[in-house]
């Protein structure tokens, strides 16, 4: 099957998502063509049956805002003709969506069937998607895809209650891809002592640290734990909240404990060394950061917030806690490192919940829809 993939090229949860996806795809044999506006942040090239086109919005002085929704549909059309498309998955829905469905009524108007997969992934339902501003084309958009599906039964049931959508939204949740020798130290490129030089507990967040991901909270529960265990803090990506907590961990008095990696491509081999993840986010549709910590076998510390719960099983892999209640956090995180045997029980049982979202249990998922739309024709 030819399948174009639209999505974010960055960092964020979504693009890695639709990066995995097209590759994973790839490798069964599909034909991937990847249309956005820079070369995916986990995308190689080399890989075979991939291909990337880039989206160019040409810099014009008139326009207060570049239409990049307009060059993304032209380059749709284009590619779809070229490449004699099957399948269109757009992942999150603004603006990928409405410049799909324009896409789509573009190429119906040539007498080319093309059908759309959209696939919400948080953010674009919960934060962005539904401001008065954007709400009736995100609707339509949503109603018009011929299939639309959420990553967590959460993100499902905020959608029906903020938007007016007749659509079935089908649940196919994240995935990662599980290897089982993941969490064993082999061939590190770095040792662990470049982390923790006196075999510190190593404690980690990875984020876009937005301000939905509570930044504060994850150096406030670190301020305690390290009171009571020697531990360090890995802080692993760029956004808005960084400089507020460099600025926490100063005047706390912790920054020689805390490192911040600014976004890396090491994000493997930080989660090898690590003993706890940290994820108190307001809001996560599913939390991917926090499955791919448990992929590593690393237990993890969370909010109850949005579709977390389906991720972080209570007790199990982790333990949840109020948004907010950095005082609970800290004291499930405690009673986990400190009992090398409770530790090892949580490790364990972490990457057995990660194993629930294997590729491949999720991948034929998305591939008997790519087969149902193209059966409507
Ligand atoms: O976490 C973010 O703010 C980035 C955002 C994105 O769109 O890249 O992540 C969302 O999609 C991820 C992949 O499906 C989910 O794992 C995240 O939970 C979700 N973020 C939020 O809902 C805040």
């Amino acid at each position: 099957m030819k399948i174009a993939i639209v999505c974010y090229p960055t960092f964020g949860g979504s693009g890695v998502v639709a990066t995995e996806l097209g590759l994973e795809l790839a490798q069964k044999g599909h034909e991937i063509h990847f249309i956005t506006y820079k070369q995916p942040v986990r995308l190689s090239l080399l890989n075979p049956n991939i291909y990337f086109h880039e989206v160019n919005v040409p810099n014009y002085p008139l326009f207060h805002y570049q239409p990049y929704e307009l060059a993304l549909s032209s380059k749709l059309v284009d590619m779809v003709k070229l490449h004699k498309i099957d399948v269109l998955h757009v992942h999150y829905a603004i603006p990928h969506a409405y410049a799909g469905y324009m896409a789509k009524k573009m190429l119906e108007d040539e007498g080319i069937y093309i059908p759309m997969i959209t696939t919400l992934h948080g953010t674009d339902i919960t934060l962005v998607g539904n401001h008065p501003f954007y709400k009736t084309a995100v609707t339509f958009s949503i109603n018009q895809s011929d299939y639309v599906t959420s990553v967590s039964k959460s993100l499902k049931e905020d959608t029906y209650r903020l938007f007016d959508i007749k659509k079935e939204i089908h649940v196919i949740p994240n995935f990662i891809e599980i290897d089982e020798e993941k969490h064993i130290i082999k061939g590190q490129k770095c040792h662990r002592s470049v982390l923790a030089p006196n075999n510190e507990k190593i404690i980690t967040h990875i984020s876009n640290f937005r301000k939905v991901k509570r930044i504060p909270d994850v150096v406030k529960t670190f301020y305690t734990i390290q009171k009571s265990i020697p531990s360090k803090l890995m802080m692993v990506g760029e956004g808005p909240e960084k400089l507020v907590a460099e600025r926490m961990c100063e005047d706390l008095g912790i920054s020689d404990k805390v490192i911040f990696f600014g976004n890396s491509n090491d994000i493997d081999q930080i989660l090898k060394y690590s003993d706890l993840f940290l994820l108190p986010s307001e809001t996560e549709s599913f939390g991917l950061a926090a499955l791919e910590a448990m992929a590593f076998g690393v237990p993890v510390i969370s909010s109850n917030s949005g579709g977390i719960p389906e991720v972080n099983a209570h007790g199990i892999s982790g333990y949840l806690s109020n948004v907010g209640d950095v005082e609970d956090m800290s004291k499930n995180a405690i009673a986990i490192l400190q009992d090398e045997t409770v530790h090892n029980q949580f490790k364990e049982a972490a990457f057995d919940v990660a194993r629930k979202y294997d590729i491949n249990h999720i991948l034929p998922l998305y591939e008997d829809m790519y087969n149902q739309a193209l059966n409507k024709r």
